[in-house]
């Protein structure tokens, strides 16, 4: 039988930290502050912001929710970043993705400062992580690798298989395993033979959007499976890519859905927006 890797205790670990760091600061003077837009009335994005505002209050970081209309065009929105990059007081921008059809996501990723890039995504962040070299990694993969850390499992060495490779967290979760010294398989939709090759992984991290997509026979015994998926349900309720309860009689640590991923994302926002503030403070 599996263990359980409870992504709420371990953020809470992650979220206290961040939580001292934005104490120091305040000793300083300086007030750690994120902005996050939020374009339109997708209900699952307003539930994840709502999620972000309130581990911004229990780590005292002030907070704005700027919520914009869905007809919002795509010069109004990068006016909006252009004044937030421009705000000293301001020291993360986050704009939730999805946004409406009309407006293209990388127009607006693009215009936001790297240095208050909380989530990571801009070219020059992700150019720097590619690199190796400091830089803001995505909330995410940064979760996640910190709940396979948590295992305390080396992963040097390992087979890791990720299935997915979005911009936001396969590709991006491929490199860190990769600095990690795992050996790194980076599926998808096209991947021939993708049963086996999940089978044969030390590591496996399931980023698909399907639910029920990862089935027992492609857990290896023994395996450490981290679920990033995020699916919801006719019934509303949420539950990720990987059928929890089969996987865990195969695996050795698994993560859960709801309880999981979603709150260490969070968590390492906390942590990059102290980041962000320390180093726009020239404290870093
Ligand atoms: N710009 N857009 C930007 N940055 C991000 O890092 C995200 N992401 C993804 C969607 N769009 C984004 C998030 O914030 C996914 N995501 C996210 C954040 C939090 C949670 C889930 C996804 C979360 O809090 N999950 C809780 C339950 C939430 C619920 O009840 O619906 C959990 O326990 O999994």
């Amino acid at each position: 039988m599996a263990q359980r890797i409870d992504g709420k205790v371990l953020a809470a670990r992650y979220k206290a930290e961040a939580a001292s760091g934005a104490a120091a600061l305040q000793k300083q003077g300086i007030a750690p502050r994120l902005a996050v837009i939020i374009v339109g009335e997708n209900p699952a994005s307003k539930t994840y912001v709502a999620g972000k505002a309130r581990d911004c209050a229990e780590c005292g970081i002030l907070s704005d929710v700027i919520e914009l209309p869905e007809q919002t065009g795509e010069q109004a929105l990068l006016e909006r970043v252009a004044a937030l990059n421009a705000d000293d007081a301001v020291h993360g921008v986050l704009v939730q993705l999805p946004l409406p059809a009309h407006i293209q996501e990388s127009h607006v990723i693009h215009a936001i400062a790297p240095e208050k890039d909380v989530d990571g995504f801009t070219p020059i962040n992700v150019g720097r992580m590619v690199l190796g070299e400091e830089c803001f990694l995505p909330c995410t993969p940064a979760g996640c690798l910190a709940m396979l850390q948590s295992t305390g499992v080396p992963i040097a060495g390992k087979d890791a298989v990720v299935i997915g490779r979005s911009n936001i967290v396969g590709k991006p979760m491929a490199l860190l395993l990769t600095a990690q010294n795992a050996t790194v398989t980076l599926c998808h939709s096209r991947t021939e033979n993708l049963r086996e090759k999940c089978a044969a992984a030390n590591i496996l991290i399931a980023a698909v959007g399907k639910a029920g997509f990862v089935t027992a026979d492609m857990v290896k015994p023994g395996a450490i499976v981290i679920d990033v998926g995020i699916n919801r349900g006719a019934d509303g309720r949420l539950c990720g890519d990987v059928d929890f309860a089969a996987a865990s009689e195969k695996a050795a640590f698994i993560s859960p859905v709801p309880g999981g991923v979603g709150l260490m994302t969070r968590a390492m926002l906390m942590q990059n927006t102290v980041k962000a503030a320390r180093l726009q403070s020239g404290l870093l």
